[in-house]
């Protein structure tokens, strides 16, 4: 089996509210590209990625399709299912853009599931659950809306929150996070997270303030060094998000001491192949993470939660995923991935289980082979 034809696509997937705030960057509009690869035997494999606009990481989605368009021709006649060797060519024909290998292995997954009618997460293991958790972030408000959303999130059965932090005085973030502790039962997993936005000073005292309240500090400093320098000064367990930039800084961020958990993205580090390096390597050192992604359709949602089902289920954290914060994602034929109860059900049906008609969509963007 060889692949015989790339064609890309572009997709609006806009925040529903207009924007989707963070401390130091706010999304206004989301670009998703969706990579078709269609084989020889007539098979048609699909794969996403979406950043979350150009501040969140150093990806964005101008970038993506560059990336891919320079990969694409490299591709073809390779053996989707040899995932192994298809990263391998990626990383021949461009260094780094995990981001936008990320879709192409996918994609390469969706068709090894269809050619052997698995799932992706059979073919990953196996799932121990046919839902996921999932986990809502809170984004900045006052201390009564911030009550408001959790008190509504509990009744929504969701048992993890977090709250975006940062971008504003530090009070702010501790009244809120005191609120959230005080409406949750003591169950609730509670994080922090400041996607970059506070100093180490910052993130020390709002530990200190907060020190009656178990949560976790997720992200709180733009670099793994200042991570390192909240070790042994903090009373809370420590995740890394944006830091966990590939395979190899997942491990660094392990063996020195700095992780405790992650909030782990599936293109940072370039699709399921290396993700399931990095989820072998948290079940190897029983390291809690989640299985996320930046933002995208359902391609997406499947991918995180096939990979989520199939993580120890004692260290997943679980899976979110932007549907619920979009206007409106792209057609597909099959039942929208989307949260019941604070959970996601796994898509059935071969590879990613997403089901697409081409014809529902705009013209692609390009076409590499025939
Ligand atoms: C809450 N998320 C998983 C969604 C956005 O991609 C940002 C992210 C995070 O934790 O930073
Ligand atoms: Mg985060």
């Amino acid at each position: 089996m060889q692949i015989a034809k790339i064609r890309l696509f572009d997709h609006a997937l806009s925040p529903a509210d207009g924007t989707y705030q963070m401390s130091i960057s706010a999304v206004t509009d989301a670009i998703t590209h969706v990579v078709e690869l269609e084989t020889d035997n007539g098979l048609r494999g699909y794969g996403e990625v979406c950043p979350l606009g150009p501040a969140y990481q150093p990806e964005f989605a101008a970038g993506a399709r560059a990336a891919i368009i320079e990969m694409a021709p490299g591709l073809l006649r390779l053996d989707p299912r040899h995932v192994g060797l298809v990263n391998a060519r990626m990383d021949e024909l461009l260094n780094g853009h995990n981001y936008a290998k990320s879709a192409i292995d996918l994609a390469c997954w969706d068709l090894w599931g269809k050619a052997t009618d698995s799932s992706v997460a059979d073919l990953l293991g196996g799932a121990y659950v046919d839902r996921v958790p999932t986990y809502w972030g809170i984004m900045p408000a006052t201390v009564e809306a911030t009550a408001d959303k959790t008190r509504q999130l509990l009744t929504d059965g969701y048992r993890r929150i977090q709250l975006k932090t940062g971008g504003r005085p530090l009070a702010d973030d501790i009244a809120c996070m005191r609120v959230i502790a005080d409406v949750c039962p003591p169950d609730i997993k509670l994080l922090a997270d400041a996607n970059r936005g506070w100093t180490v000073r910052d993130t020390i005292e709002f530990s200190v303030a907060c020190r009656d309240i178990p949560l976790v500090l997720e992200q709180p400093c733009s670099t793994f060094e200042e991570h390192r320098r909240l070790v042994g000064k903090v009373a809370h367990p420590i995740f890394i998000d944006e830091s966990s930039t590939s395979v190899a800084a997942t491990i660094e961020a392990i063996t020195s001491g700095v992780a405790d958990g992650f909030g782990m993205k599936l293109s940072r580090v370039g699709g399921l192949t290396k993700l399931r390096a990095v989820r072998d390597i948290c079940e190897a050192t029983n390291t809690p993470l989640t299985i996320d992604d930046t933002w995208g359709g359902d391609l997406v949602a499947s991918a995180t939660v096939q990979m989520g089902s199939t993580v120890r289920p004692a260290l997943y954290e679980g899976t979110w995923i932007s549907g619920p914060y979009m206007a409106s994602g792209y057609p597909v034929r099959s039942t929208p991935i989307g949260v019941d109860q604070g959970h996601i059900t796994i898509p059935t049906g071969p590879g990613l289980g997403v089901e697409i008609d081409t014809n529902d969509w705009n013209e692609p963007i390009a076409t590499f082979g025939q």
